[in-house]
């Protein structure tokens, strides 16, 4: 059952204050940030995708129309609803819908799939799913189907495009009277409060460690800092076009500075159906794209791939990289090879950003993962007993500050162990910073595997496996990886005779999981070696076993 706790941890009062005072926390919540973005740039292109194109007006319209549909429906401010969809323009109608009322879109990733959907239903009690008719291959009316079988509770599915027994988002757009948040613009709608800025306004999607994913409580006062800073940092204006190539919904493309960084500048937002070379170049030249975020395997995919077409990417001026470490050789082929700068960003749904700048000096941008976005970041890098580490060295990176978070939503037995008595988030990274004070991710902590900025907790995958007749025990490891930095690898101990790999990856695909966290290799054994006892031993056993697996063969 998921574990209880609060919806939200808030920041201490004396904190709060000092956000407000230093101009971090403004007040502006999503819904006054797009009424606000569509009356400064209103005939501007907002958003892009392959079948519209629709001006900051427009956007703004549609997502009045959908707020009031949705208040029709009962969607209520505080409300939950599981958003899954892929890159298409719907995506800002739908949150900025959702903004509107006060009801919390939960960000679901394309791949997810039953047991994901489900859980997350479970733990926020979403009353609401929305989902794309098809994509990528996949019919996500199916999924919705799997899902409200588990949980007839889950009162809506609406769909975008042909909605089979469901609703399409089409038909919902109502003209009326707006409930809720109103915006700067008063509107004649009935008086019911919108929600304030120190509300939660989302849950975002934790990489996770432990057993499950974790949820992210993220307020409109905290995220929107972090979004207009960002802006600010990567210069963004009205003439930034950003092609989103990674999922709309992750972290990376949606706030650093990403798509809703661009929307606060007034630039225009590309979104790009799949994140390949053939697509994305032809994108980039046809839009004029000017910044754009990858994560490294896709750096490396299209270094190789310009390096053979020689397209025309002379409008693209910043290619950001992050989500997991890019290597130096890898980095330095950037500018020589696309011709724009790079820009590496760390950064981490649960709240900290780090870019290198645009003025830092070039070897600084090949060889570090930058400096956070606030003066108002508090960063500890510290040994095992949490004591801070003398500088240069490297140590596990605490952090604090006005847009990470205090807690993760309803996991009151893991907050005490993420985040420290002062309030410090734990990362899992070990990192140490530079006498310019820049950041460089040495390695990790935390039980997690980095499959190529995809992560994935090796606990949930092992749980999974588990439950196989034929496994008596498994342990997933990381395994280095040319190309996407580490794979997986599930070591097993069978019980009897051993199943075939392919049949373990078609048992674990049955039960519903993200392609992603399917292991890419199967190996096994007859006993796992012998480490430590306590409860750490399963993590220093996983430790063990991918040394075995790294030189293994
Ligand atoms: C090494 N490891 C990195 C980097 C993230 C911007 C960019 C990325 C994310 C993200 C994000 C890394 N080098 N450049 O939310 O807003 C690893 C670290 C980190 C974890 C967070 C954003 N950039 N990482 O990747 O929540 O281990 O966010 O703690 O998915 O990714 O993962 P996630």
């Amino acid at each position: 059952p998921p574990s209880p706790g609060p919806d939200f941890t808030p920041w201490p009062d004396e904190f709060a204050a000092r956000y407000r005072a230093a101009g971090h926390w403004t007040g502006e919540t999503f819904g006054g940030f797009l009424r606000d973005r569509a009356r400064t740039h209103a005939d501007r292109t907002a958003v892009v995708d392959g079948r519209q194109r629709w001006t900051y007006a427009e956007l703004d319209a549609r997502a009045d129309r959908l707020a009031t549909g949705l208040h029709d429906l009962g969607i209520r401010r505080g409300d939950r609803v599981i958003v899954q969809l892929p890159n298409v323009a719907e995506f800002f109608e739908v949150i900025f819908a959702l903004f509107r009322l006060g009801a919390l879109p939960v960000f679901a990733l394309p791949p997810h799939r039953r047991t994901e959907i489900t859980y997350f239903a479970e733990l926020t009690g979403a009353v609401g799913y929305v989902v794309a008719d098809r994509h990528a291959g996949f019919d996500y009316r199916d999924l919705a189907r799997q899902v409200r079988e588990r949980l007839p509770g889950l009162q809506h599915v609406l769909v975008v495009g042909d909605p089979a027994e469901f609703t399409t988002l089409s038909d919902l757009a109502t003209d009326g009277p707006l409930p809720g948040d109103t915006g700067p613009e008063p509107t004649t709608g009935p008086p019911t409060p919108g929600p304030a800025a120190s509300d939660v306004a989302f849950l975002q999607l934790s990489g996770g460690s432990t057993g499950l994913p974790k949820l992210i409580p993220r307020t409109h006062d905290d995220y929107l800092y972090s979004v207009r800073a960002s802006a600010d940092i990567c210069r963004l204006d009205t003439s930034s076009i950003y092609l989103c190539v990674l999922p709309v919904a992750h972290n990376f493309a949606l706030s650093s500075p990403g798509v809703l960084g661009t929307l606060a500048a007034g630039g225009t937002v590309v979104l790009a159906p799949r994140p390949t070379p053939d697509v994305t170049f032809d994108l980039i030249e046809q839009e004029q794209a000017t910044i754009t975020a990858l994560v490294p395997p896709l750096a490396l995919l299209w270094l190789d791939a310009a390096a053979h077409r020689r397209p025309d990417l002379s409008s693209l001026r910043v290619l950001q990289v992050g989500g997991a470490r890019l290597a130096d050789e890898v980095a330095a082929r950037v500018t020589p090879t696309l011709g724009c700068d790079l820009q590496q960003v760390f950064g981490m749904a649960e709240g900290l950003v780090n870019y290198t700048r645009f003025d830092d000096d070039p070897a600084t941008v090949v060889a570090t993962q930058g400096t956070p976005i606030s003066p108002h970041d508090e960063i500890r890098i510290v040994d095992d007993a949490d004591r801070d580490l003398p500088p240069g060295q490297t140590g596990h990176l605490l952090t604090r500050g006005p847009y990470t978070i205090r807690g993760y939503y309803r996991a009151a037995a893991h907050n005490t162990v993420a985040f420290t008595t002062d309030g410090f988030y734990r990362t899992g990274d070990l990192v140490r910073r530079t006498p310019t004070g820049h950041l460089i991710v040495e390695g990790r902590a935390k039980d997690q595997i980095n499959r190529g900025g995809e992560k994935i907790a090796p606990e949930e995958v092992e749980n999974h496996l588990l439950a196989h007749p034929q496994i008596f025990d498994v342990a997933v490891v990381g395994v280095p990886d040319a190309m996407l930095g580490e794979r997986t690898c599930a070591v097993v101990i069978p019980r009897g005779e051993a199943p075939t790999a392919a049949a373990i990856r078609a048992f674990i695909r049955d039960r519903g999981i993200a392609d992603f966290k399917i292991p890419d290799r199967v190996r096994f054994v007859d006993a796992f070696p012998h480490t430590g006892v306590g409860k750490t031993s399963r993590s220093e056993l996983r430790r063990a076993l991918a040394l075995l697996m790294a030189t293994g063969d």
